[in-house]
């Protein structure tokens, strides 16, 4: 039991954002770092870095607004990862930040700021092709902020027709993933609020659209994990973005404030794998922006937080558990998956790293490696060289 869950850590490849490794805060205000990256070079240079230190995050997730330029083709980006040992994954859509964007996007009420969305759309799906990418991501501020404010109805429908175009547009490899949020930035209703409605237009797309949970995107009393289960079993949980919270979208480290919650998930996943004799093929992928702790030490914190938790749920004695719950044993039952949450897996995680040649401790690797403290320097002296002045104001 203990080889085989140690070999399905092999299966949690996890893709790493770049906007992680920017200058990103909240509304507020930024607080800037030295070493934060200036370009998408940076990014991919900083995510090769966590890939080489944990062998297990191959891809990184690009965000088409803010890693694109138009004077850029998409290959010459696609070439600079891969001299870092990374390859591009996820192509994140950006349909909220332009000026059109204010009544929406996919369900804005003028037809011709609905057409711009689907050709910025159409574009991102184009760029998955040609960077050999084949996961879409789309996530859609839509919303309204008042009653009244637009018709709900009409707006599905919308969303009905732009998600279909875009479905029609996929090669054959592409998978498009859905994401839902409760509310933020719309305030009265979000267009795309929770799993059902997302589910509802994935089934309504086509056969490659599935439905993605970003883990701080529920109202704080939801329970996840249940979710995770029906999505399993419908064969339509395409992906996940990793991250935590206290109170809404928080982005927060996974697992900083409630682990349990992150393996109770992860125990699904498994569970789903025995049962259905194979895992199922789903996108693992940290949604993470960090306007405090140090960008890359974070990243790598959030990577081991993973795969101990992944390794524990992995450790659960699934047959145990079957007894228990066939005879109606409840305190057991729950003490098998706690048994299993409290096992301390450093050991077994040092053996997988070992074998991938890399440090039991990639976070002490990191710091013993000296790459922060040199690229802060050499990116300030950039900046200075570049004139860039950060602007960390809110208004
Ligand atoms: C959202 C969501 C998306 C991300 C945007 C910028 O809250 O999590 O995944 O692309 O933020
Ligand atoms: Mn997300
Ligand atoms: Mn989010």
């Amino acid at each position: 039991m203990k080889e085989q869950a140690v070999a399905s850590l092999d299966l949690l490849r996890i893709e790493l954002p770049s906007w992680g490794f920017a200058d990103t805060g909240t509304r507020f205000g930024k607080f800037l770092q030295d070493g934060s990256a200036i370009d998408t070079a940076d990014k991919f240079a900083d995510a090769g870095m966590v890939n080489r230190l944990t062998a297990c995050c191959p891809t990184v997730a690009v965000h088409v607004l803010w890693d694109f330029s138009e004077s850029q083709d998409a290959e010459s980006v696609a070439a600079i990862a891969a001299k870092q040992g990374v390859a591009i994954g996820s192509i994140n859509a950006n349909l909220f930040q332009d000026q059109e964007y204010k009544l929406g996007s996919f369900g804005n009420p003028d037809a011709a700021i609905r057409e711009q969305a689907l050709q910025h759309s159409l574009d991102c799906i184009q760029l998955g092709k040609d960077v050999g990418s084949d996961l879409f991501t789309l996530w859609f501020a839509d919303g309204t902020n008042y009653p009244g404010q637009d018709n709900i109805r009409a707006r599905k429908r919308r969303f009905q027709e732009g998600l279909r175009a875009c479905h029609e547009h996929l090669a054959e490899n592409q998978i498009m993933l859905l994401e839902y949020k409760p509310f933020e930035p719309a305030f009265y209703h979000t267009d795309i609020a929770d799993w059902g409605m997302s589910y509802l237009l994935c089934k309504d797309a086509g056969p490659q659209a599935k439905v993605l949970v970003d883990t701080g995107h529920h109202y704080a009393a939801q329970n996840i994990e249940q979710i995770v289960a029906w999505l399993l079993d419908e064969q339509m949980l395409g992906g996940f973005h990793f991250n935590d919270r206290r109170y809404a979208d928080d982005d927060l480290t996974l697992g900083s404030i409630d682990p349990y919650q992150i393996f109770r998930i992860f125990n699904e996943i498994h569970t789903y794998a025995e049962e259905e004799g194979g895992y199922p093929d789903i996108a693992y992928m940290i949604d993470q922006s960090h306007n405090l702790k140090p960008k890359i030490e974070a990243m790598i914190q959030t990577v081991m937080t993973a795969q101990d938790l992944w390794l524990k749920a992995a450790l659960v004695d699934r047959s145990a558990l079957k007894g228990y719950q066939r005879s109606g044993a409840i305190v057991d039952a729950e003490n098998v998956l706690k048994t299993a949450f409290n096992t301390n897996v450093d050991d077994l995680l040092g053996q997988w790293r070992s074998e991938k040649g890399v440090a039991s401790n990639p976070l002490d690797a990191y710091r013993e490696s000296g790459y922060g403290e040199t690229i802060a320097v050499e990116r300030v002296q950039r900046r200075k060289e570049l004139g860039i002045q950060a602007g960390a104001a809110y208004a």
